[in-house]
């Protein structure tokens, strides 16, 4: 009896380690920055990171402060550089995808143009094929200005000005 006591707590425990490790903290988002661009338009950039063993899909991203937000991306069409409209974006086990000028970005439509001034903090919600969803706050650049050079460090653990 006693063993079988112990089986199960031993079940429980591995269980709850099991919980722990599919948790978001196992995907990380840094990097996070956005640039407005004319006509309540803004396109952002970040790093993400999946330390699981699983591929995960980022499905969507959303902000209450733009009406769409929309993943892209851009490709070589006759050695014309398009961007098109994506339904998801992998990011395998282990493995790092950064959304840069060249390639994946995230657009927004219809800008709450106030939370859009250079300096802000946006929040973006995104949501995986795992049913879990993540936040990360993207800070607002100058339309014309480059990426910060200070920003190519992990900044993740930054307390988030208001
Ligand atoms: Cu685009």
């Amino acid at each position: 009896m006693i063993k079988i006591i112990f089986t199960l707590i031993i079940a429980i425990f591995s269980l709850t380690s099991i919980a722990n490790a599919s948790s978001s903290n196992d995907i990380k988002i840094n990097n996070a920055w956005l640039r407005v661009a004319p006509n309540k338009v803004a396109v952002a950039f970040f790093t993400i990171e999946n330390s699981t063993d699983k591929t995960i899909q980022i499905l969507s991203a959303k902000t209450k402060h733009a009406k769409r937000t929309e993943l892209h991306n851009h490709i070589m069409n006759n050695g014309i550089m398009k961007m098109r409209q994506v339904k998801l974006v992998e990011v395998k086990a282990n493995d790092t995808v950064k959304f840069n000028p060249h390639g994946y970005h995230l657009m927004m439509f219809n800008l709450d143009i106030d939370a859009f001034k250079p300096g802000k903090q946006v929040e973006i919600i995104f949501t995986f094929d795992n049913d879990t969803e993540q936040k990360a706050m993207f800070r607002v650049i100058a339309f014309g200005m480059k990426k910060p050079k200070n920003m190519k460090t992990d900044h993740s653990k930054m307390p988030i000005k208001k």
